[in-house]
């Protein structure tokens, strides 16, 4: 990985963790402000195209739900759900449904949805 920023040099792996998951160092700081966004805890941090991507950015998932972030409903090639994936929050991909396996706390991916 190149090193773009200055700050931090030789203090990687003391400081590197408490960035995670977005970055490294001071890089937040040094970004505009509108490309940033904190998760629940406000030590992480993503970009702002993470916010409602579907996608678990933050690892406790307040990237995707409420009430740190207000998402819109999942959309259309999503299945509204408690997800048992650590990838997914409350909306599963449905090329996940029907296929043998359970990936919502309450089997509705399996049962209710009507696939792909
Ligand atoms: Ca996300």
């Amino acid at each position: 990985m190149n090193k773009i920023f200055p700050q931090g040099d030789g203090n990687d792996n003391a400081a590197g963790a408490k960035a995670l998951p977005g970055g490294e160092g001071d890089m937040p700081q040094n970004l505009p402000s509108f490309l940033v966004a904190r998760c629940g805890d406000p030590s992480f941090w993503i970009y702002s195209d993470q916010k409602c991507d579907g996608a678990n950015n933050c690892g406790d998932c307040s990237d995707e739900l409420s009430p740190v972030t207000a998402c819109p409903p999942c959309g259309p090639g999503w299945w509204p759900c408690p997800s048992t994936v650590f990838g997914y929050c409350g909306c599963v991909p449905r090329s996940l449904c029907r296929d043998h396996t359970q990936h919502c706390s309450d089997w509705s991916d399996e049962y209710s949805c009507p696939g792909p």
